[in-house]
């Protein structure tokens, strides 16, 4: 961020001395069009994941791995990051069982996204019948990705399972020169 605003002040006292316009802009994400990789993370719609798809842990082992490699359990905040994931494993055909950063451990049956503190608002996204807190002790989320379904679901937090990491939120800073 530090540094794209240096290049935006640089390329403001340029365009004095050149006579020249530069319009800048600045906005979040990194455009569809670009390509750029972020190894391990790779790009799913706008924002950077990284599916681990071998190494099963319980949500709180999984939430601790994430964090070394400075990114975050998922959350999934907007409908249009819901659909672009759930379409990556669709036509990747990846199954699997995933943890996310939902969870109700702090307010029971208050699901919220634990790394936003957000509520999950997204009804939709659950399966059928969930979050159903089966036996009275399922307080965190996964996605469960099968062959004809795929939705959100509480499962017990000790369980272990798959899970997906999301990169911080880049921001794409770019400027028109006239
Ligand atoms: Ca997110
Ligand atoms: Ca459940």
């Amino acid at each position: 961020m530090v540094s794209a605003l240096c290049v935006l002040v640089f390329l403001g006292i340029v365009s004095q001395f050149l006579a020249i316009e530069i319009t800048p802009t600045i906005s979040d994400g990194v455009p569809e069009t670009f390509n750029m990789t972020r190894k391990p993370f790779e790009k799913i719609g706008n924002g950077y994941y990284y599916l681990e798809r071998n190494v099963n842990l319980n949500w709180f082992a999984a939430f601790e791995s994430c964090r070394k490699m400075d990114a975050q359990l998922v959350a999934f905040q907007t409908l249009e990051e819901w659909n672009s994931v759930i379409l990556h494993l669709e036509s990747n055909k990846i199954e699997g069982i995933f943890w996310t950063s939902g969870t109700d451990l702090a307010n029971n049956e208050e699901h919220v996204w634990f790394t936003t503190g957000q509520k999950v608002t997204l009804d939709s996204i659950w399966n059928e019948g969930e979050p159903n807190n089966d036996g009275g002790n399922e307080h965190c989320d996964v996605v469960l990705s099968a062959k004809d379904s795929i939705g959100l679901n509480d499962l017990e937090c000790e369980l272990k399972r798959l899970y997906i990491c999301e990169a911080p939120q880049p921001i794409t800073a770019s400027f028109v020169i006239w």
